[in-house]
């Protein structure tokens, strides 16, 4: 049977654009269902036929379903090639898309210092202090270790593993611009990551997502919790 991806996910960048950016990147075709209130009912209210899901984002082909956005991209790498060709590089691969996402999490985190359920716009002041020690301390240590990474691979000049793109290049990719845009001056600052910022450039230079970037398909960052 022919596949038929669907993205279910809020009308918002978030976690949704890790999986956005592979569709991109692969030239492949896919329905983007942002509506909020499909997304409630169907996804958080548990409407849905098949294998049970509870949180956005779900990846959709048939009745196959699936949650957890970095399964989503691990899953989507390998059907779409982007995925390491050796075994070792296969198991680095999936411990650093994990590091990506507990880094995103816990950028996330600081945003909702006093109820991560409640939206940041009801704890901004009290929640400044989680903001500052993530950008002083943590951010830095998340983007140094990237960096070591990257490094460990030809000399940082290419791709995170081996001489081919995989879905872990894409998705640091989005953790990085996430990075930028909710915090410019800090990146800016960072002089200790040079290589990191070439490779998320080279990145996001990609014929085929350059011209995502900027088309009205991609959404804007909500400039709210790195997401
Ligand atoms: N670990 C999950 C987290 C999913 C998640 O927290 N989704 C958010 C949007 S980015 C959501 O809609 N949560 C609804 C809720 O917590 O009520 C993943 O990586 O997909």
């Amino acid at each position: 049977m022919a596949d038929n991806w669907e993205l279910m996910y809020w009308p918002l960048a978030g976690r949704g654009e890790f999986i956005r950016v592979i569709f991109v990147e692969a030239g492949i075709e896919f329905k983007d269902t942002d509506d909020s209130k499909v997304i409630t009912e169907k996804v958080k209210e548990g409407k849905m036929e098949g294998f049970p899901v509870k949180f956005p984002p779900v990846l959709c082909n048939g009745d196959f379903h699936l949650s957890q956005t970095p399964t989503i991209c691990k899953y989507l790498g390998k059907k779409f090639g982007l995925y390491p060709d050796n075994e070792d590089d296969e198991w680095h691969a999936d411990q650093l898309n994990a590091t990506i996402h507990d880094y995103i999490a816990e950028g996330r985190l600081s945003f909702h210092g006093v109820n991560h359920i409640m939206t940041y716009f009801n704890q901004i002041e009290e929640t400044k202090p989680y903001i500052e020690r993530f950008v002083t301390e943590r951010m830095p240590m998340w983007l140094k270790y990237f960096e070591k990474v990257l490094l460990a691979n030809n000399g940082g000049t290419g791709f995170m593993f081996g001489n081919k793109l995989t879905y872990v290049d894409l998705g640091l990719m989005h953790v990085l611009r996430a990075t930028e845009s909710q915090f410019p001056d800090a990146w800016n600052d960072a002089d200790y990551i040079p290589t990191l910022k070439s490779f998320k450039d080279r990145m996001c230079s990609r014929p085929r997502l350059a011209a995502y970037f900027k088309s009205d398909k991609c959404r804007p960052f909500e400039g709210n919790s790195m997401m």
